[in-house]
């Protein structure tokens, strides 16, 4: 999303986020105890218990698929993460004070030096690297280094595209200095808006063809970081019924499927605000 919140993409969202709990943990699916190792004695049941890692706390927007990429990896890695939702409060002066970027997701963990990390990718990272997440950020260098490169090309260009293609729609704002930020004509604005569409397809298909390169993902036959941040990514791509090739949908049902409810949940939030947009603009 971009980095300042109008006033009418609060008012579209804020209310469903606005009524629930200021946090809410989301339980690893891994940390949960079955019936059966319950039964056993108090010794096997010690055994048959997953290490516990200890608790994150996140501050996310539900509409964003920037959110949804840690909110995705949390859940699917196991981690216990206190969910606090930040809609509205992003710019308040004590979330300023930890965090003068303003922006979401971001942790908070009392062993980084200023207590706090924002940017989805560096969060997947350090927690990975924290808790040894060896499945989802390869340890070896030449591997860890494609999932960083795949990850760095879609924030770095992937996703402005994808930005000034959807944020329209979504009721976002633009970022400074681009046309849909400006006063300019609304034609000029569509004009804009349609060119960084059709910029969609080229680097789309460099994760195709390059980073996938014939794997299921790109981090080979499970999910990597760089795979949960693509695949929610697309998402948002639903606002302005992009076509996207038969490769990209297929790619995202087998990472949906593959992850099951780790990405339906936080996937839903987002589908949600879409289908709200939509229904808004018809009316
Ligand atoms: N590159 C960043 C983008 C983060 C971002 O743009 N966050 C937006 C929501 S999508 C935000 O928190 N905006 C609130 C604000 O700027 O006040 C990431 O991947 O985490």
């Amino acid at each position: 999303m971009a980095k300042t919140a109008t006033k009418s993409a609060k008012a579209k969202a804020a209310p469903k986020a606005a009524e629930k709990p200021a946090a809410k943990a989301v339980k690893a699916p891994a940390a949960k105890i079955s019936a059966k190792a319950a039964a056993k004695p108090a010794a096997a049941k010690t055994k048959a218990k997953p290490a516990k890692k200890p608790g994150v706390r996140l501050s996310m927007l539900r509409p964003s698929v920037n959110n949804m990429t840690v909110r995705v990896f949390a859940r699917a890695a196991g981690l216990d993460a206190a969910e606090t939702d930040a809609w509205g409060h992003t710019r308040s002066p004590e979330f300023l004070a930890r965090n003068p970027a303003h922006l979401t997701p971001m942790i908070e963990d009392k062993g980084l030096p200023r207590g706090v990390l924002w940017e989805s990718c560096a969060i997947m990272q350090y927690l990975s690297n924290k808790h040894g997440l060896e499945k989802f950020y390869p340890k070896a260098p030449a591997k860890r280094a494609m999932i960083d490169s795949a990850m760095f090309y879609l924030v770095g260009t992937l996703y402005p595209y994808i930005a000034r293609a959807t944020y329209p729609a979504l009721g976002f704002p633009q970022y400074a200095g681009e046309v849909g930020h400006s006063d300019a004509h609304p034609d000029r604005k569509s004009e804009a808006q349609k060119a960084a569409e059709a910029a969609i397809a080229e680097p789309l298909e460099v994760f195709h063809s390059f980073f996938r390169d014939g794997k299921p993902f790109i981090g080979g036959k499970n999910p990597s970081i760089a795979d949960i941040r693509l695949a929610a990514t697309l998402e948002f791509l639903a606002v302005i019924d992009y076509t996207l090739p038969k490769w990209a949908k297929e790619y995202m049902a087998a990472l949906e499927k593959k992850l099951g409810k780790a990405y339906a949940e936080p996937a839903g939030d987002v589908r949600g605000y879409i289908a709200h947009v939509r229904s808004q603009a018809k009316a």
